[in-house]
């Protein structure tokens, strides 16, 4: 975890999407500000920054990151041939966020997630094999293998989910701040949605509450600038997400959500200072999606362009070079790691296809947490009424 923030210059020309380059001014007063994420990302400055690292960090940031990509794909691929069932959301294209938060995060700090949950709970630290068995339905999943996709769930490293409705995390994970804020604690909840999901009116409520209350809470919008397959544009009357922030006088910032050091450094300042400050913040981090909605979409939507602009903006790809030309990287350390990579993705396929399914008589047993009067326990082709 770092809460070293890197140089900024409150900046306008940054990673926004086009419609948003328009004009509106920040608020005058407000603690809202952007990070000059394109400068970071240009030439000398990203070499600065590589050469002020632990060269064991950096490729340790690459290996994670070239982790969630073949994962991904190779849950794509499962996915092809019926081991995985229901909805599945990956997150290629948003692997530098993804594993620059896990890096600005305490492994005691608490997450919740959208349903593009698989690489972040393998930053939180839950074993790939039960990641993947949980995709694949198994009882050695993170739920037990109930949850599949979009529930994936593990108290033990404090990742509270997974959650399918658009929105549903944010109330709970500001209820999880308010938790912690009551017992005293200095543990940070960080509540990772969609940009769609800023559209919500419970988003709206959330923030409210945290802000009145001061609540260690941090937001992260992650702006792939596209709701299934509506472009941000589109949704949003303000599309620069960021400035939501100052509507509850809280501290917004914007990043380059494809830049894995930007975002270390971004979340770990907010983190650090909802920590120590109870204040809470919300960070936008700008990435582009590289496949559809779902691992079902073919995104038929999507223009030309804005395939073309994802592919070049490829964080794994982008962070492989940066290390190769900063000499942290050889085509033989790369290699390596590749197939390290490879094995550890065959491990967890290994895993999931060996564990058992759960069994059917315990559909019911996780609803829920105390025992509940007159709760159903109806399975499909039971008779509705018993005499
Ligand atoms: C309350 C609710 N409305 C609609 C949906 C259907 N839905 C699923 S994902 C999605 C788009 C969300 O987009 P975004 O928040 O940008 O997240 P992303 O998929 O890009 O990660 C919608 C509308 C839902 N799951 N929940
Ligand atoms: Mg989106």
């Amino acid at each position: 975890m770092t809460t070293s923030t890197t140089a900024r210059t409150p900046s306008r020309k940054t990673t926004r999407p086009a419609a948003a380059r328009s004009s509106a001014p920040a608020q005058p007063g407000a603690e809202n500000r952007e990070t000059d994420a394109a400068a970071q990302h240009s030439g000398d400055a990203a070499d600065a920054r590589i050469a002020a690292e632990d060269p064991g960090t950096l490729r340790g940031l690459y290996r994670d990151m070239l982790f969630v990509r073949r994962f991904e794909e190779r849950t794509a691929q499962s996915y092809q041939q019926a081991k995985i069932g229901g909805y599945c959301h990956l997150n290629l294209g948003e692997e530098a966020t993804v594993v620059g938060l896990g890096a600005a995060m305490r492994p005691t700090d608490y997450l919740f997630t959208n349903y593009r949950e698989h690489g972040y709970a393998l930053a939180k630290g839950i074993e790939p094999g039960r990641v993947m068995a949980e995709l694949y339905g198994r009882s050695t999943g993170t739920s037990k293998g109930w949850g599949g996709s979009m529930h994936m769930y593990d108290t033990a490293t404090r990742m509270l989910g997974g959650y399918a409705i658009v929105g549903g995390q944010v109330p709970l994970a500001v209820g999880a701040a308010l938790a912690i804020d009551y017992r005293g604690d200095d543990d940070v909840v960080v509540c990772q949605m969609g940009e769609g999901t800023t559209n919500i009116g419970a988003f709206h409520e959330s923030l409210n509450i945290a802000a009145l209350w001061n609540l260690p809470v941090v937001f992260l919008v992650i702006n792939n600038q596209t709701g299934m397959g509506t472009t941000v544009e589109r949704s949003s009357a303000e599309p620069d997400l960021w400035k939501r922030a100052a509507s509850y006088r809280m501290r917004g910032e914007r990043v380059d959500g494809t830049d894995v050091l930007a975002v270390r450094d971004m979340a770990g300042e907010l983190i650090e200072t909802a920590r120590r400050e109870r204040k809470p913040a919300l960070l936008e981090a700008v990435s582009h999606r590289l496949k559809g909605h779902s691992v079902v979409d073919p995104a038929r939507y999507r223009t030309e362009d804005a395939v073309a602009t994802a592919r070049s903006n490829d964080p794994v790809d982008r962070w492989r070079d940066a290390l190769l030309t900063a000499g942290v990287l050889d085509e033989d350390s790369a290699a390596a790691l590749e197939a390290e990579v490879a094995d550890a993705v065959a491990d967890a396929v290994e895993f999931a296809d060996a564990s058992p399914h759960p069994e059917p008589s315990s559909l019911f047993d996780f609803n829920y947490a105390t025992p509940v009067a007159g709760d159903s326990r109806r399975l499909p082709a039971d008779p509705l009424f018993t005499t």
